[in-house]
């Protein structure tokens, strides 16, 4: 049990080192939440609200979960008896806001193994040492899109998942699948394609792709379950749902419906770490293809998602390379990659301490709670 006596709360506002842009939206800068959480014995620990600058891809965004969190949600950790497993009970009033949970838990989790001297994959009960990197290709010109697979393939990257709309997608497809054969490629369309679109979708497929992401909007449970019906036959690739799940029992509802094979775990978009193993072992006992997606994390949210991504059931590569694929600045350490894999951090707590002078001079506004 630990006691806090205060929680920082930080907005950044990070360079990106190329725009992020898929169908839902362009990220032009990473405005994101960082919290420091101070116990009652000088223990501290870090937290990322992963939320975007804007409200894309779910409805939490940066300003708005700083907000959030520095009117109302800190100050419920403050002064009472804690450990990670209660925070997310502790904030169930903001159930609606499972990013900015998603923060403050991360910072729980942190202190509680600093504390102890424990790894994050400790706790998990990791053995992998290592896991595949795996990278994210935004939307841009389809020869410029191409260059770029090409490059990252050099890179080492065992996984691509490029990111496809109506009309950026079978021509896109085509020219990653002439330069690199043999690579994974994954396609995400951030439910850009309508439910009539089933043809086309079932075409793209038909060009090349390992799995595919969220091709229908998250309510679409229909279109993507005659997707799954439709590959029964062709070629059963995972159909990985990533908006369309919240939570644990939206992934169940879309389980028992048939629409979906495979689920992107990203501890943010689920409510934090604690949720994401939850649904690990969900997706492992309905032999779902899972895989630890990305959300522009900062070297502090990447450590967590590489220590994660070690749980056996990831068998699908992640959204896992380091910060610096997207952040042109970071505060953190970043992971590190060698031949195409990952390591896993064995340090104490999450990640090593941010560096102070980057923090203060990336940072646009902070507030103390408690
Ligand atoms: O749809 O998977 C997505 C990033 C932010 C929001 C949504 C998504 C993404 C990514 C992952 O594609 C990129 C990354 O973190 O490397
Ligand atoms: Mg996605």
């Amino acid at each position: 049990m630990t006691v806090f006596r205060s929680v920082d709360v930080h907005l950044l506002d990070l360079p990106l080192v190329e725009p992020f842009v898929a169908s839902h939206g362009e990220t032009l800068g990473r405005t994101i939440v960082v919290m420091r959480a101070t116990a009652d014995d000088g223990t501290v620990g870090w937290g990322e609200c992963s939320a975007l600058p804007a409200a894309t891809y779910t409805s939490e965004f940066a300003a708005g979960a700083y907000r959030s969190l520095t009117d109302e949600m800190a100050a419920q950790l403050i002064g009472v008896e804690l450990h990670a497993e209660a925070v997310a009970g502790l904030l169930a009033d903001f159930a609606d806001q499972p990013m900015a949970i998603a923060g403050l838990e991360m910072a729980v989790i942190d202190a509680e193994l600093k504390a102890a001297g424990q790894s994050l994959a400790h706790w998990l009960g990791i053995e992998a040492e290592t896991v595949p990197a795996g990278v994210s290709i935004g939307l841009d010109a389809i020869d410029a899109t191409v260059d770029k697979a090409v490059a990252l393939a050099a890179d080492g990257y065992r996984r691509l998942k490029v990111k496809v709309q109506p009309g950026h997608d079978v021509e896109l497809v085509d020219g990653i699948r002439r330069a690199l054969p043999d690579i994974e490629l994954q396609v995400d369309a951030n439910g850009a394609y309508p439910a009539d679109a089933l043809d086309h979708v079932l075409t793209l497929i038909g060009r090349g792709v390992d799995a595919v992401e969220q091709p229908f909007a998250a309510a679409e449970t229909e279109a993507a379950a005659a997707l799954i019906e439709r590959l029964d036959r062709a070629n059963p690739i995972p159909v990985v749902a990533d908006e369309a799940v919240a939570s644990e029992a939206e992934a169940e509802a879309l389980i028992s419906a048939g629409a979906l094979t495979g689920l992107s775990i990203k501890p943010a978009r689920v409510g934090g770490l604690i949720a994401a193993r939850s649904l690990h072992d969900l997706c492992v006992s309905n032999r779902l293809a899972a895989t630890a997606g990305g959300m522009l994390e900062t070297g502090l949210g990447r450590h967590a998602l590489a220590a994660l991504a070690g749980l056996p059931g990831f068998g699908l590569t992640g959204d896992l390379s380091p910060a610096g694929r997207w952040l042109a600045a970071d505060p953190w350490q970043d992971l590190d990659m060698a031949d195409g894999m990952i390591s896993v951090p064995t340090g104490p707590g999450i990640a090593p301490e941010p560096d102070p002078y980057i923090l203060d001079r990336y940072c646009v506004e902070r507030q103390r709670i408690g």
